[in-house]
């Protein structure tokens, strides 16, 4: 095999163990390394839970002896100490000689650091190899890093009419099991589950992640590991009941408000964070949510609301990717629509490619980004 051809499968092997990382990782973001020698793999690891060891010192810690390796990672090794040493340092410390990364880690406290001074170490350093693939594990921590915003998607799910609740604000369920347990993924890959209260006393919903129902091999330590995302209610006039799910001590919740509100609103236990967001004719600011967000460094924020708010995410150029889930049923013209958007032209109409469509079960699942 020549080097090329064992460089990119390497990589592509990095690529898949940098995956596993991603139900808890967050907020670092989820990398693979492989550790290779005369052609043979003699380590091979992936980021572990915040706060535990990155994926280089993992492999580091399999290979126990890795002179003269080359090291394969899917980000740049870091070269400052955040909860953990510098990977960079551990790999020249390590005896490595070459280091092949898929992309420059775009942390401002990295940013080319970790491979210039493996490079100035005399290790012999490439970057840009399978590095679209890359790119595409860990979009929102990229995205987060290069314009302080994580990644906002919305999830929604309608009939083959385009309904998503009947005239009641019944809606459960539209889609099958199998769907549903995509969206728990979705959930389980999120730093944080945005929804509106309107959702809240609707549906009484938990938004959390149940890790049984991740497809986790049983037999792994994984599903221990499992993050819950914060749960980030949009609720100006504190309308959340104390005894609703999303308020369980399963999973941290964050509870947006207006200013100005009376002391009269409920007594929230114990552990539910509030937060005061400025409120326009819109309802609350939805940018200095996001920026606030960013500030708790979430990088995946999944939005799991009514139409309204995801109407006005799309309106504000807030939201960067829809997933539809549509079932093959009819609701009929007095269920409620997919989106609210009061459009009245068809030059307003909201323009989107489609990524991706692929069956879920009984479902068809379609994945669209809006065209800026
Ligand atoms: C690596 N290997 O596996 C990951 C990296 O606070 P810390 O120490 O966990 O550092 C977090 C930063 O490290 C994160 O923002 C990103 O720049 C980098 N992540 N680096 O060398 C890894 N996950
Ligand atoms: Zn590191």
């Amino acid at each position: 095999m020549s080097t090329a051809d064992l460089d990119t499968r390497m990589m592509a092997r990095a690529l898949q163990l940098a995956r596993r990382g991603r139900y808890w990782a967050m907020p670092n973001p989820h990398v693979g390394c492989v550790l290779v020698r005369d052609g043979h793999v003699i380590g091979e690891g992936y980021t572990q839970p915040a706060g535990g060891n990155h994926a280089e010192i993992e492999a580091l810690t399999m290979a126990g002896d890795a002179r003269g390796a080359t090291a394969y990672v899917t980000l740049e090794p870091c070269s400052h100490r955040g909860k953990t040493g510098p990977c960079a340092e551990a790999l020249l410390a390590a005896g490595v000689s070459r280091v092949v990364a898929a992309m420059e880690d775009p942390n401002p406290e990295v940013s080319g650091r970790g491979l210039a001074r493996l490079q100035a170490a005399g290790v012999e350093v490439s970057c840009g190899l399978l590095q679209q693939e890359a790119e595409r594990v860990i979009p929102g921590f990229i995205a987060r890093m290069r314009r302080g915003r994580g990644r906002v998607r919305a999830k929604l799910a309608m009939s083959l009419d385009g309904r998503t609740a009947m005239a009641s604000g019944e809606s459960q369920w539209i889609t099958g099991p199998a769907a549903r347990q995509d969206v728990q993924r979705l959930r389980a890959m999120s730093c944080a589950v945005l929804t509106g209260v309107g959702t809240v006393l609707a549906d009484d919903c938990a938004l959390t992640v149940r890790p049984d129902e991740l497809g986790l091999d049983p037999a792994s330590t994984a599903r221990a590991s499992v993050r819950q995302p914060l749960r980030v209610v949009l609720d100006s006039e504190l309308r959340t009941p104390a005894g609703a799910r999303v308020c369980s001590v399963a999973a941290p919740t964050l509870i947006c408000h207006r200013q100005g509100l009376a002391a009269s609103g409920p007594v929230l236990p114990a552990g539910v964070e509030t937060l005061t967001l400025p409120h326009g004719t819109q309802g609350l600011d939805l940018a200095a949510l996001m920026a606030a967000l960013s500030g708790r460094q979430c990088n995946e924020i999944l939005v799991e609301s009514g139409p309204r708010l995801v109407g006005a995410l799309l309106q504000q150029g807030l939201l960067d990717e829809l997933i539809i889930y549509m079932a093959p049923t009819l609701m009929g013209d007095l269920a409620r629509p997919l989106l609210q958007l009061p459009l009245q032209r068809m030059a307003d109409k909201v323009a989107l490619e489609l990524t991706d469509a692929r069956r879920v079960g009984q479902d068809w699942r379609f994945t669209a980004v809006p065209r800026h």
